[in-house]
């Protein structure tokens, strides 16, 4: 059985549904912080509400399910981890720790997303290698290298099967993003639809990796099975699918959209965090040791958004953080 932690939030719910698809819902434990309504509930939807911070339920859960597998995905981001960084630090690092000792103690795989996050200031900004300099100066991004450099010592001090992603920012349509950087590749689509004009919190120069949740998911399902004998690498692999700015961003909108209009009200704190984040990540050795390779690109991507949204965004979820 597999246990998916954060499976409220923004990757958890699509991940969720994926896993569920391929293995059968039965198969597929989802975990969250937040209750979900009962009436979202249903038998074929194995749902418990967990605290990544606490050892003992997270131990209890995964002894009773006998889980073999979990994608650890519980985790304050970019933004909202500057606002509580001490919490930050004990759900993202502490929360981790606790998988990684019960995935040791029961036999399970570990995934770990990481983020383009994990960079900083003095990280090649451009064709960003698998394996340079990571002195990032976000909490979250300082979280994120702990949880790579704990991924791969569980791995060669315990021989736990742990590996992950360097995610990229993500966008999706079935749950709202909470308190990530990139999160106005998300919301941009929902005010394009509503309003027809979206106030943008990062620089319309401000170039950053993306990919739609569609890729992101098959990505981690992907690394999860590849054969380990392939791999050279674990924690993290940089992926990535596109790279654009904001203005962009608005351009190819504008295409489906012509009367969509941006303006820009700057968010320091976000607009520090990602100016500190690389431009355009070289994602060669995931393509090498485990055949990644991205299907979305910037028009599929938008064009796939506007359309899910204009059908189905009154159903979008709050995601939980
Ligand atoms: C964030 N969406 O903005 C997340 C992600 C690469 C960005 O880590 O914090």
């Amino acid at each position: 059985k597999i246990l998916v932690t954060g499976a409220t939030g923004q990757i958890g719910v699509e991940l969720t549904q994926v896993l569920r698809d391929k293995y059968g819902a039965e198969n597929v434990i989802a975990a969250g912080y937040n209750n979900r309504l009962a009436s979202e509930l249903t038998q074929a939807d194995p749902y418990c509400r967990l605290d990544v911070r606490d050892a003992s339920a997270l131990n209890k859960i995964v002894a009773g399910y006998q889980c073999d597998t979990i994608y650890h995905l519980a985790s304050l981001l970019s933004a909202v981890a500057e606002t509580k960084p001490i919490e930050a630090w004990d759900i993202n690092v502490n929360g981790l720790l606790n998988v990684l000792e019960t995935a040791r103690t029961h036999g399970c795989a570990v995934f770990f997303p990481s983020s383009i996050g994990a960079f900083g200031p003095e990280t090649p900004a451009f064709d960003t290698p698998q394996d340079t300099i990571q002195r990032p100066n976000s909490l979250y991004g300082i979280t994120k290298v702990a949880g790579e450099l704990l991924c791969d010592y569980y791995f060669h001090r315990y021989g736990v099967d742990t590996c992950g992603l360097r995610y990229p920012g993500l966008i999706s349509h079935k749950t709202l993003p909470g308190g990530g950087t990139t999160d106005y590749a998300v919301d941009i689509f929902y005010a394009a639809v509503k309003y027809r004009h979206y106030d943008c919190f990062l620089r319309a120069d401000t170039q950053l990796d993306m990919m739609y949740m569609p890729d992101a998911v098959a990505a981690a399902i992907t690394l999860m099975e590849a054969d380990s004998a392939t791999l050279k690498h674990r924690n993290a692999f940089n992926v990535t699918a596109m790279s654009f700015t904001p203005g962009q961003l608005a351009a190819e909108i504008q295409k489906h959209l012509p009367d969509f209009t941006i303006s820009y009200s700057i968010d320091p704190v976000r607009q520090a965090i990602a100016d500190s984040w690389p431009r355009h990540m070289d994602d060669s050795a995931a393509r090498a040791e485990w055949g990644w390779k991205p299907i979305y690109d910037l028009p599929a991507t938008v064009q796939d958004m506007l359309k899910q949204i204009t059908i189905n965004g009154q159903k979008t979820k709050e995601a939980a953080y």
